[in-house]
């Protein structure tokens, strides 16, 4: 009888762990690498705020992007599915369609229906509006962040460097003047007003021609817009605008459980920090955006200590891809980056497979529940979907979260089991990491190096495969030494892009290029 009763108390606080709400918060950086913040080993900015929460945390020193680019990244942490399964998840234009089927529910979209209030407050870059008809940008603009599960919603349509260059809420552009309109082209120039190729000496910072759309704020873009003057926003108030629509959000909902997704421009192109931010680092605009974040993160906990929600708070603090210097504006970040190395010990950056594509930062704050700690456990943000369905108690729903795995142990630093393997996308290509193998297949790596100048190495049968251990910058290819170690790590691949393993099939093997 007293066995069963213990037992029957054991099982109620295995409930009661399972089955928690805790505010769950996601600050997703943009191109923010492995080696920026202090507690990685960045020498370049003081990121005091982050490396507290690191400290009293768990900080992650395998902790993975699905892929080096935004989009297909953004895809998978809201779906729990690998972002290759869906041919639209690359890097959008600013008009480009919803790319997430409102019929597969996302992360927001599973708390909402599970008692949470949902928000999104920053980028977005997951399209907008039906792929069917094209977009009115002064009506209702849907669907959207609301359609796929957020209920209140604060964004830009793509990024900073991309037009539109307003913001929308709740599906709305923010001051938009009906006898203004908003109008969007990615083909050709709309309207008269000046371009970085007309204008160059109205620009503020020079860009390369891609980014020579339409002028805003001093800054040309990627793609033409017309109208909405008095709605266009300025890049240097933009972080400030994000965080107070978090910070209101959290205030509104410190007596129920709530889900903020909350994901400022820091770091990406262009860096333009607000005064008083400006030279705040030895780094140009890169560096000082990198402040910018971390003093949002201080804001953001303070806020948190101050409406009492910061114990049962659970924040994740990541990075959608790794670290780019030059990606469009002459703004000096490889000048300026002296000893400070924004991908940490790894080779390559943002869009690329070699590890400082997709390793990233990765720190978990929820003081209630986490065991303080440095972790080599490996995990992905595809895992998020699982393991916070885990938290709450819930089943992940049939068609979500298929390629995430429940790692609630090493998230809160009770394990050092993470998952058994890592699939980095880079653009069209996937590489795979088992233990401290690294198995890049043939094809392409793209590295971004400098001002207009891309790296495109072709790897040639039978592919590269790095030990990390022991060669961290990905140097030394020890395929040819270890055949067997390939063909195990080639089928991981093939078997996660054909569906055996995961999600749906939706990548042939010819896709991948076998
Ligand atoms: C690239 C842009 C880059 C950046 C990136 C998206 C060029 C040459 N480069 O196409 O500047 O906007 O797209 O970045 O246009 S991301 O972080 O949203 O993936
Ligand atoms: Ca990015």
């Amino acid at each position: 009888m007293k066995k069963s009763i213990s037992l029957f108390i054991a099982a109620l606080s295995a409930v009661s762990v399972w089955a928690e709400k805790p505010n769950i918060i996601f600050i997703y950086g943009d191109d923010i690498g492995y080696g920026d913040f202090s507690c990685y080993g960045g020498t370049g900015v003081d990121t005091a705020n982050i490396d507290r929460l690191a400290e009293s945390g768990v900080r992650f020193l395998s902790g993975y992007c699905t892929a080096a680019t935004c989009t297909p990244s953004r895809y998978s942490l809201l779906t729990g599915e690998y972002a290759f399964r869906n041919k639209s998840a690359q890097i959008l234009p600013g008009n480009a369609p919803l790319i997430i089927d409102p019929a597969r529910p996302t992360i927001a979209a599973f708390l909402r229906d599970n008692g949470y209030a949902t928000a999104l407050s920053g980028k977005w870059h997951l399209g907008l509006g039906l792929a069917t008809e094209p977009l009115d940008w002064n009506s209702e603009i849907k669907p959207g962040p609301k359609e796929v599960g957020f209920t209140y919603s604060f964004n830009m349509a793509a990024t900073a460097d991309r037009v539109p260059s307003v913001y929308i809420e709740n599906g709305r552009i923010v001051g938009l003047d009906p006898n203004d309109p908003v109008k969007v082209s990615y083909k050709e120039q709309i309207g008269n007003e000046p371009t970085g190729i007309s204008h160059p000496h109205l620009l503020r910072v020079q860009a390369d021609e891609q980014h020579s759309g339409t002028i805003v704020n001093g800054f040309s873009r990627i793609g033409w817009m017309t109208g909405g003057q008095a709605a266009r926003f300025k890049d240097e108030d933009m972080a400030d605008t994000y965080l107070s629509k978090a910070l209101e959000f959290i205030g509104k909902n410190k007596d129920n459980p709530f889900f903020l997704y909350y994901a400022p421009n820091e770091n990406h192109v262009p860096r333009v920090v607000h005064p008083r931010f400006q030279g705040s680092t030895s780094l140009g605009p890169r560096g000082d955006a990198v402040a910018v974040f971390d003093w949002c993160v201080g804001k953001i906990v303070e806020k948190l200590k101050e409406t009492g929600q910061f114990e049962n708070t659970l924040i994740v603090i990541s990075s959608d891809n790794g670290p780019v210097l030059f990606d469009g504006y002459w703004e000096g970040a490889i000048e300026k980056q002296g000893s400070h190395d924004a991908s940490g010990p790894w080779r390559g950056g943002k869009y690329s497979q070699l590890e400082g594509g997709t390793r990233v930062p990765f720190i978990v704050s929820w003081p209630a529940k986490t065991k303080p700690g440095i972790s080599e456990a490996l995990i992905s943000q595809v895992d998020l979907y699982a393991t916070i369905a885990a938290i709450i108690g819930k089943p992940v729903p049939a068609n979500a979260g298929q390629d995430g795995e429940n790692l609630l142990p090493a998230l809160i630093g009770e394990s050092s089991q993470g998952r058994e393997y890592i699939i980095q996308q880079a653009l069209s290509e996937i590489a795979v990491r088992k233990g401290n193998w690294k198995y890049i297949p043939p094809g392409v790596i793209t590295e971004r190096l400098g001002i207009g100048q891309f790296r495109k190495t072709e790897v040639a049968e039978p592919g590269l495969l790095f030990h990390l251990a022991e060669d961290p910058e990905e140097q030394h290819n020890l395929a040819a030494l270890y055949p067997e170690k390939v063909k195990e790590l080639r089928s991981i691949i093939e078997n996660v892009a054909t569906g055996k393993t995961g999600g749906k099939k939706t990548v042939s093997k010819k896709d991948l290029g076998f």
